[in-house]
């Protein structure tokens, strides 16, 4: 048994559905990359979920967004020595599962989904999207993840997995490990600079000016989009009120410098709004600084990206394809 092997297991993966931001950073990535050694790591590029809302998918977009992605991961620390790092489509064993566990999930669960009623709203919903829970219950279990580390969001997400594989359990006999979510304290939901009742999303960032600190913007962007964030009518720090707005400055303060609350509003206390933006663009635009400098050294080699995804597919498929097959004995189909 190699070492890797004896360390619980986790997976994740961020849908290759727009440009990723610093919520993505904090609730997500940074997690991910800061905890390689205590896990048996898979990360996934979740390009099927982009298919969910077909009127914003463009084939060269989304060709691109892939690679962007995997050059991001590494840019925040992923090493894919430790951590195995694959496209979704590449492991077939993702969408035949997905297809067993949507036959084993009550129509009623799918409805009560926060994201699909959220994203359905005024549109002509896929049925992808719809049955979209299904398929990421197969991409975690596929792996036998304990663990998913994620954002807040996501919490309902990693619960219907588990109601999933229990009705499965249920039907046709034990097969998966039930996962947990992983969710940090602090910094879970990053919610819009545009509006703090909405957490930050790519969806979003791609469709309003100033919604998201984007891991690839400017400096100049991002300063812009922090001094105009949504505060409230008052204009100093007043730690016994604080709002959404202010709060959410805040926290990108202290997720990214590691200063706690007590020492935060010690910092900005009395202070006016435009002192605690100012720093707060400024320790975003340290950061994103850092993660594109190790962008570019990626995508100066891009073969690298290729490089990577072979060998995540070879590795991922290995895991998966045994767990398909023990699926696919349990209920008959082998
Ligand atoms: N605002 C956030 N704060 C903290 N964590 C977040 N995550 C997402 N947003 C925040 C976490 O990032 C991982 C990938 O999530 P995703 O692919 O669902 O990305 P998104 O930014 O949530 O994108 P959209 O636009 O809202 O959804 P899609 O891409 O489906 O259209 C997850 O771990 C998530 O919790």
């Amino acid at each position: 048994m190699t070492d890797a092997a004896r360390r619980p297991r986790v997976l994740s993966g961020i849908a290759a559905t727009g440009t990723l931001h610093i919520g993505n950073y904090i609730g997500a990535l940074s997690v991910w990359a800061k905890e390689q050694d205590a896990y048996d790591n898979y990360f996934m590029i979740a390009d099927l979920h982009a298919l969910t809302i077909p009127e914003n998918v463009y084939a060269d977009d989304l060709r691109a967004r892939i690679r962007e992605i995997v050059a991001l991961y590494v840019a925040c620390g992923l090493d894919p020595q430790r951590s195995v790092i694959f496209r979704q489509s590449d492991v077939s064993a993702h969408a035949t599962l997905a297809w067993i566990l949507g036959c084993a999930t009550p129509v009623g669960w799918l409805e009560r989904m926060t994201q699909y009623k959220s994203k359905s709203e005024g549109v002509s919903a896929s049925a992808g999207l719809f049955t979209y829970p299904a398929l990421q219950a197969a991409d975690i279990l596929l792996y036998q993840a304990e663990y998913v580390p994620v954002g807040d969001d996501q919490r309902q997400h990693v619960e219907i997995t588990r109601d999933i594989a229990q009705r499965f359990h249920h039907l046709f006999g034990d097969v998966f490990t039930l996962p947990q979510p992983l969710i940090r304290d602090s910094g879970a939901r990053i919610m819009g600079l545009d509006d703090p009742s909405v957490k930050m999303s790519k969806s979003l960032a791609g469709l309003r000016d100033g919604h998201a600190i984007g891991l690839l913007d400017s400096p100049k962007t991002i300063h812009r989009s922090v001094m105009r964030a949504v505060t409230d009518s008052g204009s100093q720090l007043d730690p016994e009120h604080i709002s959404p707005g202010v709060k959410n400055l805040l926290v990108l303060f202290e997720t990214l410098t590691g200063f706690s609350r007590e020492a935060t509003l010690a910092k900005f206390a009395g202070q006016g709004y435009g002192a605690l933006k100012r720093e707060v663009a400024e320790v975003a635009v340290e950061k994103v600084t850092e993660i594109q400098a190790g962008y570019r050294s990626i995508r100066e080699e891009d073969t690298a990206i290729d490089r990577i995804l072979a060998s995540g597919a070879q590795l991922a498929g290995d895991v998966a394809n045994t767990t398909l097959d023990a699926a696919m004995r349990a209920t008959g189909l082998r």
